[in-house]
């Protein structure tokens, strides 16, 4: 998978060079390029923002910086993946699509993704126009119900939820097993060593016996019912919603 990623702040994405993102780039299994918009500037003062036309608060992005930016990304990437390959072009927004556990999973099939993260109060409304006019696949995709200075918090979450769902990324595909079957519960609660534990009151915590048993469909029977009884009582809404019916609820 190859994502590219356009942003006036390249710095705020250097977490994608650690962990188990870091590691699928130097795998291979994801060519990743962060890219300063503002390198598609021709001024002086490198200008990518100016005064809301009809007067208002704050800036919005130009668009002539964002229209060179896609052809270079676009021809770069044409480069590598070939002609006929072209990307899904996504913008966080607040006013996108909520990005969900569905969405990273739909997104993880595309062989490229560019993220474009806006700043100020947004981007001037004809660079969407001019992505569609030229046959352009865009998706815009809300991180979530509450306000961000821009997209680069939203790419990476973004990333990290779409990278792991790579084949190869998350090395114990158990785990991706066991998320599959447990999707739209929330998580069990976990338990390590020692089996009994003096926390530091001086009160002695043991792990529930059942998890020492060594029974393992006792255990998944557990766990299940664990899962179910915390979503009832701390997201209600999962359990009304009515795709991904849910055993056990
Ligand atoms: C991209 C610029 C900052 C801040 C105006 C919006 C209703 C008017 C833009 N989940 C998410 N929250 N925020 C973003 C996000 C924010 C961005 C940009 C994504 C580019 N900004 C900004 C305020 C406003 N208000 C709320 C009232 C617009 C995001 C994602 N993904």
């Amino acid at each position: 998978m190859r994502i590219d990623v356009i942003t006036i702040f390249p710095e705020y994405l250097t977490p994608l060079d650690l962990s188990l993102i870091g590691k699928a780039r130097r795998e291979g299994l994801v060519d990743l390029h962060v890219h300063d918009l503002r390198q598609w500037t021709h001024d002086r003062h490198r200008t990518v923002d100016d005064t809301p036309l009809g007067g208002g608060a704050g800036m919005v992005m130009k668009p002539a910086p964002w229209a060179a930016a896609f052809s270079g990304v676009r021809e770069a990437g044409h480069a590598v993946l070939g002609a006929d390959v072209e990307p899904l072009i996504v913008f966080p927004n607040p006013a996108g699509e909520p990005f969900a556990q569905s969405t990273a999973q739909e997104w993880s099939q595309c062989e490229w993704l560019v993220f474009a993260c806006g700043r100020y109060e947004g981007i001037d409304e004809r660079v969407y126009q001019h992505l569609a006019d030229i046959g352009c696949e865009v998706a815009l995709a809300s991180l979530g119900d509450y306000v961000l200075n821009g997209g680069e918090v939203a790419v990476l979450a973004f990333t990290e939820a779409v990278v792991r769902l790579v084949p190869g990324v998350v090395g114990n595909a158990e785990s991706l097993v066991e998320e599959s079957h447990s999707e739209g519960l929330l998580e069990y609660p976990l338990y390590t060593r020692p089996a009994s534990w003096t926390d530091p009151a001086g009160v002695v915590r043991e792990a529930p016996p059942i998890l020492l048993s060594g029974d393992h469909a006792k255990v998944a029977a557990w766990r299940q019912e664990q899962s179910v009884a915390r979503t009832r009582e701390r997201r209600p809404d999962l359990l009304t919603q009515t795709d991904g019916d849910v055993a056990g609820a």
